[in-house]
């Protein structure tokens, strides 16, 4: 073939259509991959540990994962990257493991982070509560049985300024922005998670069924997170207990449509603009006016019905005893 103007024009396009394409569906173009954000086998550590990764709690590191948790109970375990984020869009993909001896109890879970804080333990599956930024919680364990639980394991985002706390009682379902259920756990295959922020819309997906495709398992706009976070992995065992591994992590960079605002964005306060999942629970807790009425109509009926057949055998008895006075008379 020769190449003229023409044919190499084609080639263009076509390469064009193709890094379009690819950028679209998921972050995978070498040139965006930020080393310094990612953990890729082999991990390069040495007992000084690895580079930009540090580690607290339970966590240890083999040569083909690092992992959280073991399958014993009350560990908690972290994983974070020690160079903050300098840009504002970015998409973390990352590889994990959750594995364990449980067939029906097991737990409870881990998170990933882009928070403020790192390396301090805590409650909220091994990180710290009330913190600052975002949470990623892949809940294995269903600690609530109200209206509207969710079949577990169960994926959802958490959006913190440090003023809410994580209720495990309720699994989150009451601080989470949107969320998804996720047959991830126990898998002889690989299982991966992809978090993308972007435009301030997060989108996170799935890839955990063998098919080696991105699965939608939520989206969610207008959420604000600034520049300067840390990304980082926790987890945690309580009773119940499970692996929880992270095998590797890849962060891009992604083209920012945001790139012409005039705005210091480290300064940029955590916030989303909706709780739909919160306004759900708080639905299903509060009963709806028609169903308040039926019910006080119900124990109106009961009520007066209980009075009148009171007053009945009460008579009753009266009129008796009245007559059986009156033949001893
Ligand atoms: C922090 O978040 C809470 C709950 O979402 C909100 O009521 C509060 O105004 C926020 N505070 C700041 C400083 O943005
Ligand atoms: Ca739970």
């Amino acid at each position: 073939m020769k190449i003229n103007a023409l044919n190499l024009f084609c080639l263009v396009v076509i390469f064009l259509c193709l890094n379009r394409l690819s950028t679209q569906q998921t972050a995978d173009l070498n040139d965006l991959l930020r080393r310094e954000h990612s953990l890729i086998k082999p991990y390069g550590g040495s007992s000084a540990g690895i580079p930009f990764w540090d580690f607290v709690g339970s966590t240890i590191v083999s040569n083909k994962f690092v992992r959280l948790t073991a399958d014993s109970q009350s560990l908690q375990g972290a994983l974070w990257n020690t160079i903050p984020v300098d840009f504002t869009d970015w998409e973390i993909q990352f590889q994990f493991h959750v594995h364990g001896h449980g067939k029906d109890l097991f737990g409870d879970g881990f998170a990933m982070w882009y928070t403020k804080e790192r390396n301090v333990l805590g409650p909220v599956f091994g990180n710290k509560d009330h913190f600052t930024g975002l949470g990623i919680i892949l809940d294995t364990y269903a600690n609530y049985n109200g209206p509207n639980n969710r079949v577990h394991p169960y994926i959802s985002a958490m959006i913190n300024n440090g003023s809410l706390g994580y209720d495990h009682e309720k699994d989150g379902i009451n601080t989470a922005l949107a969320g998804c259920e996720s047959m991830f756990r126990n898998k002889d295959y690989d299982t991966f998670l992809a978090v993308r922020y972007q435009n301030y819309k997060l989108t996170v997906s799935t890839d955990v069924d063998n098919k080696n495709q991105w699965k939608e398992c939520l989206s969610v706009e207008n959420v604000k997170l600034p520049t300067r976070y840390y990304f980082g992995f926790s987890a945690a065992t309580g009773d119940l207990s499970d692996n929880h591994d992270i095998i590797s992590v890849k962060v891009y960079r992604l083209e920012s449509p945001r790139k012409n605002e005039q705005i210091d964005h480290s300064l940029i306060e955590p916030s989303s603009a909706s709780f739909p999942e919160q306004k759900e629970l708080v639905d299903a807790e509060r009963p709806s006016t028609a169903w308040r009425v039926i019910k006080i109509m119900f124990i109106s009926v009961f009520v007066i019905g209980l009075v009148v057949g009171a007053l009945y055998v009460g008579y009753n008895i009266y009129d008796k005893q009245r007559r059986t006075k009156k033949r001893f008379y």
